[in-house]
């Protein structure tokens, strides 16, 4: 049943739960598939519901395999700053790119991302220039949306760089951190715990 707790101004956004993060995916997030059920309800309470989808072509330059001997993991110099090499994943089109099954996807909006061969996107908001708009900013703007709470994979980097950017940016911003998990590739959930306090966001 429908129970809206919480007014119009205030959307959930739903980052990321997609198969390649999910156990048995191309880029699994340890049991990323667990925060599914409580997102679903989550999204009872809330009458504006997003959601993105990282959306890479094949060949993207984010992937180890777009560089000669690069192991995935490993780390790499981008024009725009470092960057992390990933296994393929979420390529479009793909299985690996549908979300979860089980996920409710009867959300107002889907924003995909990471389609620029060049750029990689963990926000929601910019790509990783910090300069590149999704165009998501506006969209929130233009519906009067004030205050965002983020759900999803992955805690240190997708959910992370959108939560910053969205503080950032002026909105009232929240984490779900029981219905978030976490890469944790060297010491990064912490470096992104720091970050999203230092940026005002509020973890709960
Ligand atoms: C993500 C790495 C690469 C994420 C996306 O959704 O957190 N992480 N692409
Ligand atoms: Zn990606």
């Amino acid at each position: 049943m429908e129970t809206i707790l919480h007014p119009r101004s205030h959307a959930l956004l739903v980052i990321d739960v997609q198969n390649d993060f999910c156990p048995g995916g191309a880029l699994a997030v340890a049991d990323g598939d667990a925060i599914v059920p409580g997102i679903n309800a989550l999204m009872d309470e809330f009458e504006t519901v997003l959601l993105t989808q990282d959306w890479h072509p094949a060949g993207h330059s984010s992937f180890a395999s777009s560089h000669d001997g690069a192991e995935p993991y490993s780390m790499t110099e981008m024009p725009y700053g470092p960057q992390v090499l990933w296994p393929d994943h979420c390529i479009q089109g793909s299985v690996g790119a549908m979300f979860h099954p089980d996920l409710r996807t009867d959300g107002d909006l889907i924003v995909r991302k990471g389609f620029n061969p060049a750029i990689d996107s963990y926000s929601a908001f910019f790509e990783n220039d910090h300069e590149t708009s999704t165009g998501l900013d506006g969209y929130l703007r233009s519906r009067g949306i004030e205050r965002l709470t983020l759900v999803g994979l992955a805690l240190d980097y997708c959910v992370n760089f959108s939560a910053v950017d969205a503080a950032r940016l002026g909105f009232a911003t929240e984490v779900r951190t029981d219905l978030s998990r976490a890469i944790d590739l060297n010491g990064s959930l912490a470096e992104a715990t720091e970050g999203m306090k230092a940026a005002g966001v509020s973890l709960i």
